[in-house]
């Protein structure tokens, strides 16, 4: 398909020489990278005036990627989709579902002077899903590069019968030092700590700061979230996720990951936007659209 002016198609290649496709964005708002299989921001930069300082980059992506077709990329903005986590009753499903491991159709791009460029992939059912998930269903993804990162996902039951899902974005976004980096907008919401024996609901009023592995599912959040760095800080927004997740691997769980650099888990803090604390019933016919806004703000 032709591509608007200003996106390229690029490859990133596995150690086996597999290829994967992606698309490269430059526009006068911000740089961009887009993997097909996913439907994945790979990479999101804002520009700045010449006579100011680079924005940081809003995402971190890991170098230790093999890039291997159907592998789950580590970085970005991951989907978890048609399930966030293990799956209910399948543990060895694949882990926050398949739309991950998938690659999507580019189906649109499209470019405006004062918004950036539109890029539209999607994702049907096949025989893979239903495999796991005997369901016929669309999901689009609307990614808008300009002055900030927007993401819209639409959710399609074209099947004729009701089907549940839950999911996130699981965004992993650069910080300086984790050590320095707080979390503000998830005080006083209840969570689940995922790494204890006990899984009540616990709060805690001061905001996020990370001294540890930390994996907390926040079912019910505002919407609202910043994390502060040293540098700059991160806005996150949504308006129809309705839960949050906080992870940070910390040390040893990163020796556990195999794709994460061994000290690469103080450059970067997951805050997903989702919805997960109540899965999403979809009628037959019917149709569900979320949304998430990113930027950095300077200090
Ligand atoms: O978002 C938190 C989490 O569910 C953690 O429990 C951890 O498993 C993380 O996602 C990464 O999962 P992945 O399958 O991408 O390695």
């Amino acid at each position: 398909m032709m591509l608007s002016k200003g996106i390229q198609f690029k490859k990133r290649f596995s150690a086996k020489q597999k290829e994967l496709d992606t698309l490269e964005i430059d526009n006068p708002f911000c740089r961009a990278e887009i993997a097909l299989q996913g439907g994945q921001v790979l990479h999101y930069q804002q520009k700045s005036a010449p006579e100011d300082q680079p924005f940081p980059s809003l995402l971190w992506l890991s170098e230790l990627n093999s890039f291997e077709p159907a592998k789950a990329i580590r970085g970005g903005i991951p989907l978890c989709f048609p399930w966030f986590g293990t799956y209910a009753t399948h543990a060895n499903y694949p882990a926050h579902g398949f739309a991950r491991n998938l690659v999507w159709t580019l189906t649109a791009t499209d470019y405006d002077a004062s918004l950036g460029h539109l890029i539209v992939l999607e994702l049907s059912d096949q025989a893979y899903t239903r495999q796991f998930w005997d369901y016929a269903f669309k999901v689009e993804i609307h990614i808008r590069c300009g002055q900030q990162l927007s993401l819209e996902m639409h959710v399609f039951n074209t099947d004729q019968q009701p089907f549940e899902f839950t999911f996130a974005w699981h965004s992993y976004f650069t910080v300086s030092d984790i050590s320095n980096a707080q979390i503000l907008g998830l005080h006083d919401t209840a969570f689940i700590d995922q790494l204890a024996d006990q899984q009540e609901l616990q709060v805690e009023n001061e905001p996020i700061t990370i001294q540890q592995e930390t994996d907390r599912i926040y079912p019910e959040a505002t919407g609202h979230y910043q994390i502060h760095d040293q540098m700059s800080d991160i806005q996150i927004d949504t308006s129809s996720c309705t839960s949050a997740v906080v992870w940070n691997p910390w040390i040893e769980k990163t020796q556990r990951l195999g794709d994460v650099g061994q000290d690469a888990w103080q450059q970067f803090v997951c805050v997903e936007c989702g919805v997960i604390g109540q899965p999403i019933t979809l009628q037959a016919g019917a149709k569900a659209m979320f949304d998430l806004s990113l930027k950095v703000v300077r200090k």
